[in-house]
């Protein structure tokens, strides 16, 4: 109710403004003033706007210069540093382009002002300056366009056989991580069709035994220097996974897996220590509008040295333990294997052979 009186306020207000710039010029022309159209206001106009370019451009240097730490985070992955490098390239291209436009533009308007001795001059083309205008951009967007590509591409090649390998889920609206344990390194297979909702999740596939050892996590451990391949997965609608410290950002999209390879730089504790902030975390957020409770979509990551990320792994319990349940799906001839390396105690009454009913 408020925000429409504000409305209709609004409008008012500008129905008033206009009624009253209507008057004042039929005013004007009434009283013959129209040779007057090159007098005092055009001078003060001209003058405005030089005023507006120098101060417009003052306070954007001025910005830019002293809230830099606002809007550039603190890089934590090898590519981020290449990735950063084009696009500070590509600012300072623009930036230099937007200053010499904003310039000249402005110049001409003051140069140019109403002047009712002046007679405008007649100028079809001029062959240099159009090839000018045209070969300069070219080359320049040439060259950015394919260093780009090159980083891209390098950045989306296939990741080496002995990444670290980790999924993460996308659903509404949190984040779900899938190791492949400390068994086999390896993550079992899923399938949309196995998932449930009493404690599949994952739609894990039990009659692959790699998926025995399979654990959940609500929070994304990654060890450093080490090429981490992230598989990325939704379960519902279009998220995305945003690293900001890594620069990552990939789409998670239902029925059509994706996928990111980077190597992380610095420890949480190093970063801690970089910007003096002890309560510094990295985070994973989504970055991709999915719903009401998008805002709260975010995921706390843990970044350390491989040993303490080898012990973390270790400690944790596998997926097939906390639901032993589901052992009942696991195919008969598997079912020894699979308790032994989902790490489940066997408990002394209960034979293998018991569990198997
Ligand atoms: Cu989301």
């Amino acid at each position: 109710m408020m925000s429409l009186i504000i409305l209709i306020g609004v409008v008012l207000i500008l129905v008033i403004l206009f009624l009253i710039f209507r008057v004042s010029s039929l005013v004007g022309i009434a009283k013959g003033k129209e040779e007057e159209k090159g007098g005092t206001w055009n001078k003060v106009n001209a003058a405005l706007f030089v005023v507006f370019a120098v101060g417009g451009l003052i306070w954007f240097f001025w910005y830019s210069y002293a809230y830099y730490d606002e809007y550039t985070l603190p890089i934590a992955s090898e590519h981020g540093l290449r990735t950063d490098s084009l696009f500070w390239i590509t600012m300072w291209v623009t930036v230099v382009a937007f200053v010499i436009i904003s310039i000249v533009m402005f110049a001409f308007i003051y140069q140019y002002q109403y002047d009712p001795k002046r007679k405008a001059k007649y100028f079809p083309d001029n062959h240099y300056l159009e090839l000018t205008w045209t070969i300069i951009p070219a080359i320049v967007l040439s060259v950015l366009i394919f260093t780009g590509l090159r980083a891209w591409n390098d950045i989306t090649a296939p990741a080496s056989k002995d990444a670290e390998v980790i999924e993460v889920i996308g659903q509404q609206f949190a984040w779900t991580c899938r190791y492949p344990g400390v068994k086999d390194k390896e993550l079992g297979k899923v399938h949309y069709k196995l998932i449930d909702n009493v404690g599949n999740e994952f739609g894990l596939d039990l009659s692959d035994k790699n998926s025995f050892d399979d654990f959940k996590s609500l929070e994304l451990h990654l060890p450093v220097g080490k090429e981490i391949l992230l598989k990325i997965r939704a379960k519902d609608v279009l998220h995305s996974v945003f690293l900001p410290h890594f620069r990552v950002k990939m789409d998670a999209v239902p029925g059509m897996p994706t996928h990111f390879k980077f190597k992380v730089t610095k420890t949480t504790q190093e970063m801690r220590d970089e910007t003096g902030n002890p309560n510094f975390n990295y985070e994973l957020a989504c970055t991709e509008i999915c719903g009401q409770g998008h805002f709260s979509m975010r995921m706390p990551v843990v970044v350390e040295d491989e040993e303490s990320y080898e012990r973390w792994k270790t400690s944790q319990e596998s997926w097939l333990k906390q639901n032993p349940d589901y052992l009942k799906m696991v195919p008969a001839n598997l079912k020894e294997a699979a308790m032994i390396k989902a790490g489940m105690e066997k408990d002394p009454g209960t034979s293998v052979a018991a569990v198997k009913e």
